[in-house]
């Protein structure tokens, strides 16, 4: 296990460790990986008040300079893509080829985000009054708490983070509580880069802990906006101490993603679209595809090749490039997808491939299941709901409209494709009586969104974007400034105040 010594990770021995801790189990073969120190409410306050007293500084610095620096941190993850990938691999069970790409994506947004530093704009207006000018401004905005989920355990931190440097925030990172690890090493990778440039103490922490310190974090008044990315369940309660205090949230939550087949779909896309997205990451992506809604026309014909892919599927040590499937995350997300395919036969849903846990030899950490499918009929209340498993569901259509609104009658909205090459279905399915999303894709599956775009969903999804195109606005606070360089005092709307 090189790759934990290079990112500056040891194994901490429990008994000498002072405080509660958490221990770090890998999904890949069930050993402890290490176990990481609790946040107390002592040194939380603490934090916050460095990153508030950082942030007096750090908004100060010319956004280019800010730029600088996280193009610096775009180097350094260059040169520890491959460790930083394995541990990924490693502490949340993704392909190591998943690991790397999840990296990938964090010196992506660095890239943007180095270019974003210098086009952090705002408008001009004309103003209704004589020798007046009018525009708008982008100050950062205060600190950040991002709250990141245990899927990509690198990457989303990184499309909120590298965006709110560059516009001049400070963050405080709660990463999973099912993998601190891969939180630390990023802080590792960091924080040289930060030295080098005499970065204030302060601009990027951590806190390590469950609920509790999300809760902290949501009601604390010192901290303007909250990025969280998790279950539609956490985001609720996020959301309700968030608005509480009129504070901004963005929200990142739960996805049922579907594809729509088409008769005009081409299969030697759809299927292996359908399959990736299906079981990549082991249905651990909040784009992962859990529903297909197939044309009745070709239905028998393209579940016989889905069959025969999944067939192909080789399960098995993340670490082993040679598997495409890796374990769930842990032993509850093993009863979730337990549940799911006992709730499912209940409510009259048909296995054609059956799930199950698989044991002993390599299996031994318990978390590896089989990827399944079930034929069902859309309006199952399990097929509403999301299962972050390999569960994939298939439905059949007769007409688009029908399709879509099988599509858009779940309570998630965040990605969707059609496989078609019929332009007028795909133009369908983009208008405004199209896919209800925040992500809506032709030809293309529903996970592996580019960091380009801005990132998000809405109804139970959240609303929120990150990420590319103009998710930095998020991070900023927009003001609005008139200036008069007259001798005179027109005042707007034409009134007139006579003394
Ligand atoms: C997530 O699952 O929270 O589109 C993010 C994708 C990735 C991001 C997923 N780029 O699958």
């Amino acid at each position: 296990m090189n790759f934990l010594n290079t990112l500056g990770i040891q194994k901490i021995n429990n008994d000498s460790a002072s405080g509660e801790t958490i221990h770090s189990f890998s999904p890949v073969d069930g050993e402890r990986i290490a176990s990481v120190k609790i946040t107390t409410p002592v040194d939380y306050d603490e934090i916050v008040q460095q990153a508030s007293d950082a942030f007096l500084q750090w908004r100060l610095w010319p956004a280019p300079k800010r730029g600088e620096v996280v193009r610096q941190i775009g180097e350094a993850l260059r040169q520890y893509k491959e460790p930083l990938g394995k541990l990924v691999s490693y502490e949340m069970g993704k392909s190591l080829q998943e690991g790397l790409g999840e990296v990938q994506e964090m010196i992506d947004i660095c890239d943007f985000a180095v270019g974003l530093s210098r086009q952090l704009h705002g408008l001009t207006m004309h103003s209704e009054r004589p020798a007046h000018r009018m525009y708008e401004q982008y100050h950062p905005l205060g600190v950040v708490g991002i709250i990141s989920a245990f899927n990509f355990p690198v990457a989303v931190w990184s499309w909120n983070a590298m965006l709110a440097w560059v516009c001049g925030d400070t963050c405080i990172w709660k990463p999973s509580e099912k993998t601190p690890l891969c939180a630390i090493a990023c802080q590792n990778i960091i924080s040289k880069v930060f030295a080098e440039n005499n970065v204030p103490e302060g601009v990027s922490s951590i806190i390590i802990g469950t609920k509790e310190a999300g809760e902290w974090l949501s009601k604390d008044e010192r901290i303007p906006l909250i990025s969280a990315t998790g279950s539609t369940r956490m985001g609720k309660a996020v959301a309700a101490n968030v608005a509480q205090r009129l504070g901004r949230s963005l929200l990142e939550l739960g996805g049922n993603n579907a594809i729509i087949i088409s008769k005009d779909a081409d299969l030697n896309i759809a299927i292996p679209a359908a399959l990736f997205g299906a079981v990549g990451t082991a249905g651990q992506r909040c784009t992962s595809t859990r529903r297909l809604i197939i044309h009745e026309d070709i239905y028998e014909n393209f579940k016989e090749k889905l069959v025969k892919a999944y067939g192909q599927l080789r399960i098995g040590d993340p670490l082993n490039t040679e598997n495409h499937v890796g374990p769930l995350i842990d032993k509850d997300a093993i009863n979730a997808y337990l549940n799911a395919i006992d709730e499912c036969k209940k409510q009259g849903g048909n296995f054609i491939i059956g799930g199950g846990v698989l044991e002993g030899g390599e299996y031994q950490s318990g978390c590896y299941v089989k990827p399944c499918i079930a034929e069902v009929e859309h309006h199952l209340p399990i097929v509403h709901a999301e299962t972050f498993a390999p569960i994939l569901y298939l439905m059949k259509y007769k007409t688009l409209e029908e399709a879509i609104q099988i599509q858009n009658a779940v309570p998630q909205g965040l990605s969707s494709s059609i496989m078609t090459n019929n332009l007028r279905e795909a133009e369908h399915f983009l208008s405004p009586s199209g896919s209800d999303c925040g992500i809506a894709n032709i030809n293309i599956g529903t996970s592996g969104a580019e960091i380009g775009g801005a990132f998000g969903g809405e109804k139970e999804t959240g609303g929120g974007r990150e990420s590319g195109s103009d998710a930095w606005k998020n991070y900023m606070r927009r003001q609005t400034n008139t200036i008069n360089y007259s001798d005179q005092l027109p005042l707007a709307q034409g009134i007139k105040f006579d003394i």
